[in-house]
């Protein structure tokens, strides 16, 4: 099939899945159009079967704010006429499947349908889709859309749970490729952060206030005072970062803090953790401990949203309340006083990742899902 994604190219969590898909969609065959207002920042290599269509956004005196969406809607209308596109696949509502939406009806106006296809990766409803000023064009894009699809069932239920969502909402899982996050041998990196054989703790995050960041700093000051022989790794930059740093400083752990600022490739960081931390207040699925998990590293994570769908409790990681620093702390202390206890978790990690999340078996359902949306489609009078 030849398929148009849209996406935000920049750091964060969609934009990662839409990219890989697209990636792992050309490695099956497909001829994947992004269309883009930059390069998608995990795209890395174009091949033959991988074109980029970068969006331009024009300025002119009268445009105090450039209409982004309607450049976007221009460029895809452009890219279906004249790359013969045979769906569209929007990551995130507004704006990528508004402009979607305006670009099928221009082009039913020369005879030409596309399917449109939504996936739904929650900032876009959880916080975006409740501002009211965004609501309507939120719920009308998704409603419009000929098929939509959220990241975990937490998702779809809180998708539908407004009663402002209409669609039939299919849940398909993010995903991961299992041959390129695996555990690497990287004992030089680890001698270098961790001289003296301390067990090392990563973050990984775009440091949104969501990510609660100071979080982790707080739970690794406390193994850090009760004796624990520990270093902490925090990935990614965002607007907590400085806040972050800051605490660490204050609780006088600073020196055995890394902050590495946004890395590729990060399986190569994760390759070398003992506990991947997420005490996230809110997370549709939590990609990056999916990610961790891969690499064979056991995550502490908050229990919330579609955390639980990922995590098992007691099996390859824990689940702590929102929050609740000792209760993080204890399930730390767990890994880290239980080295058997610790590879156990590992491996279970590296097993559910391998059987439910890889890459050969979401994508397959990702591809089905496009022939049923683009039958409907192309079937309906
Ligand atoms: O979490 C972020 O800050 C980025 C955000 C996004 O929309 O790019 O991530 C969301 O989508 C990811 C990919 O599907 C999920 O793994 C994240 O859990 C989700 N983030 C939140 O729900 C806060």
């Amino acid at each position: 099939m030849k398929i148009g994604i849209t996406c935000y190219p920049v750091y964060g969590g969609s934009g990662v899945v839409a990219t890989e898909l697209g990636k792992a969609l050309a490695a099956r065959g497909h001829c994947i159009h992004f269309i883009a207002y930059s390069m998608p920042f995990r795209l890395g290599h174009i091949n033959e079967n991988i074109r980029f269509h970068e969006v331009n956004v024009n300025t002119y005196p009268l445009f105090e704010y450039p209409p982004y969406t309607l450049n976007l809607t221009s460029k895809m209308v452009d890219t279906v006429k004249y790359e013969e596109l045979d769906i569209l696949h929007m990551h995130y509502a507004i704006p990528h499947a508004t402009s979607a939406v305006l670009a099928r009806q221009i082009l039913a106006l020369e005879g030409i349908r596309i399917p449109i296809v939504t996936t739904l990766h929650g900032t876009d409803i959880t916080i975006v889709g409740q501002d009211p000023s965004f609501a309507p064009v939120v719920n009308y894009s998704i409603n419009e859309s000929d098929g939509v699809t959220a990241v975990s069932e937490y998702l779809k239920r809180e998708t539908l749970a407004s009663g402002d969502i209409k669609s039939k909402i299919e849940v398909i899982p993010n995903f991961i490729d299992t041959n390129r996050f695996r555990r690497l041998e990287r004992d030089h990196f680890k001698q270098a952060l961790c001289p003296n054989g301390e067990k090392l703790i990563v973050h990984v995050s775009n440091f949104r206030p969501v990510k609660r960041a100071v979080d982790v700093v707080n739970v690794f000051h406390r193994l850090h005072s009760e004796g624990y022989a520990v270093k902490l790794l925090l990935v990614g930059d965002g607007p907590d970062r400085v806040a972050a740093e800051h605490k660490a400083r204050e609780l006088g752990v600073y020196d055995d803090v890394r902050f590495l600022g946004k890395q590729e490739p990060v399986e190569e960081i994760l390759s070398i953790a003992d506990i991947f931390l997420m005490p996230s207040g809110s997370e549709t699925f939590g990609l990056a401990a999916l990610e961790a998990m891969s690499c064979s590293v056991p995550v502490v994570a908050s229990d919330i949203g579609g955390l639980p769908e990922l995590v098992i409790d007691g099996e390859t990681g824990f689940l702590c309340p929102l929050g609740d620093i000792d209760a993080f702390t204890e399930k730390a202390k767990q890994l880290l006083d239980n080295p058997d206890l610790q590879q156990k978790m590992a491996q279970a990690s590296r097993d559910r990742a391998v059987t439910h999340f890889d890459n050969d078996i979401i994508i397959p359902h990702y591809e089905r899902y496009y022939e049923t949306v683009r039958d409907s489609v192309l079937n309906a009078v």
